[in-house]
């Protein structure tokens, strides 16, 4: 048996991982990350795509911003199309400055992976078999095979960055554990092409087809996503069926626009909200989708790890730096509080923009919860007030901090 010492151990090499793990190195804090998969099968999985502005403050506070700076596009504002009627989202005007920023979660990803190699931290890739022990007590250690030895590692915390499917959120006991959950009755099949982008913003599109989004990686690289059934398989839908049902639901001149290729990846993501309450027991905190999912509309998922790293990056930091253990029964609450904002956000932005027409949802038949959803939304976008609320949660509510 090999046996490690860290002062905090990170499972998942994720974003939320990685970024944990550059920041609490800054300043001087132990940490050795264990990933299941090979690093190249980490940066595979095309994701997120926006970025709030505190996302990228972390980021460049990590010193893995260079990248991101000089290619990262600033979006101003977005539009949401109601079959094919746009409505310009003018967020840096009605939330009086505030950007986000275009740039990969899988850019992020290698770029957050270099710094870790440049700084020499140590990540054990293809690491099985993990298992958390001890979580409760003062020394916690995390067990695990690589390379067909098995590890000790010894440590005074655990930050579970492990995703959804992880271990970590699995070994708070489960009468500890609530967990909310919302699966919806559809999926979003995303293509990602090099091709010039249909629009220099984000195009929302609800369309009596189904949902739309136009989104882009850089000026030759597009990503769209539409809204299917949960029984389709992507091997359902060739290049140029995509194509043609994604013109259909594009406002016409935008779809003049569209310039098609072949996929460069294609693949379907199941909707769900979800969040587990408490996101620590003792020693070990949950950390990004360890302990919660949100369906894409709203662009948050990445950026609500983001803030639970914040928080749990500043209670280590006093922890550590100022010796004060008392502020480690704060971070549940303050990452739980902006978590529930961006679900709930997560969830009305999915419910307003998505075709509920031939489903139940909230306990009424689909046609009358669709009639309801397109009265929100018309609501909401025929004012500055109601366009200001949608654009001060797309940029993201500020971060919040410890309590003394
Ligand atoms: P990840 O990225 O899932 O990383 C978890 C890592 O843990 C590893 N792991 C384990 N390691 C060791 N032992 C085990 N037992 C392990 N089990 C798992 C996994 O291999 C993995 O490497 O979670 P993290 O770091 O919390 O990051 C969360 C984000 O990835 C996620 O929230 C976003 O991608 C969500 N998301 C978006 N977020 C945004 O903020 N803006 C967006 O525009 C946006 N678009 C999206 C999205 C997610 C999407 N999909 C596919 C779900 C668009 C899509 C289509
Ligand atoms: C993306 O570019 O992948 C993306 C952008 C905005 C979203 C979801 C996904 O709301």
């Amino acid at each position: 048996m090999n046996v490690l010492k860290t002062q905090v151990a990170i499972i998942g090499a994720g974003p939320s991982g990685l970024l944990l793990g550059q920041l609490l190195s800054k300043q001087g804090i132990s940490n050795i990350i264990l990933e299941r998969v090979t690093g190249d099968y980490v940066l595979g999985r095309i994701r997120a795509g926006i970025l709030e502005q505190g996302f990228v403050e972390l980021v460049r506070e990590a010193g893995a911003a260079r990248r991101m700076d000089e290619e990262g596009e600033i979006h101003d504002g977005f539009e949401i199309s109601v079959d094919g009627h746009r409505t310009h989202i003018d967020m840096k005007k009605l939330t009086g400055g505030d950007t986000v920023v275009c740039y990969g979660q899988v850019e992020i990803t290698r770029d957050l992976m270099a710094a870790r190699e440049t700084a020499g931290l140590i990540t054990y890739y293809e690491a099985t078999d993990v298992a958390l022990d001890n979580v409760k007590s003062a020394s916690p250690s995390v067990r695990f095979r690589h390379d067909n030895e098995a590890y000790t590692l010894q440590c005074d915390y655990i930050a579970g960055c492990d995703g959804f499917h992880g271990v970590s959120r699995q070994t708070i006991p489960a009468h500890i554990r609530t967990e909310h959950e919302r699966v919806y009755p559809f999926g979003w099949l995303g293509v990602l092409s090099e091709t010039p982008p249909v629009s220099k913003e984000l195009i929302y599109c609800k369309h009596q087809r189904g949902f739309a989004l136009a989104s882009k990686r850089s000026a030759s690289r597009s990503r769209y996503y539409i809204q299917v059934p949960l029984s389709d398989k992507v091997e359902d839908w060739s290049d140029d069926a995509f194509w043609q049902e994604l013109k259909k639901r594009l406002p016409p001149e935008a779809a003049a626009q569209l310039v098609t290729g072949p996929s460069i990846e294609k693949s379907i993501a199941p909707l769900r909200s979800f969040i587990c309450e408490p996101m620590q027991y003792g020693n070990l905190f949950l950390v990004g989708d360890a302990a919660h999912i949100v369906p894409p509309t709203g662009a948050k998922g990445l950026n609500l790890a983001a803030s639970d790293v914040a928080a749990l990056y500043k209670v280590l930091v006093r922890v550590y730096q100022q010796g004060d253990k008392t502020c480690i029964k704060q971070y549940s609450e303050i990452a739980l509080r902006r978590v529930w904002h961006g679900e709930r956000f997560s969830w009305w932005m999915t419910n307003m923009l998505h075709n509920f027409t031939d489903m139940s949802a909230a306990d009424m038949d689909g046609k009358t919860f669709a009639r309801f959803m397109q009265s929100e939304l018309s609501y909401y976008l025929a004012s500055e007030n109601g366009q200001k609320v949608i654009a001060e949660q797309y940029v993201g509510l500020s971060y919040e901090e410890l309590a003394n």
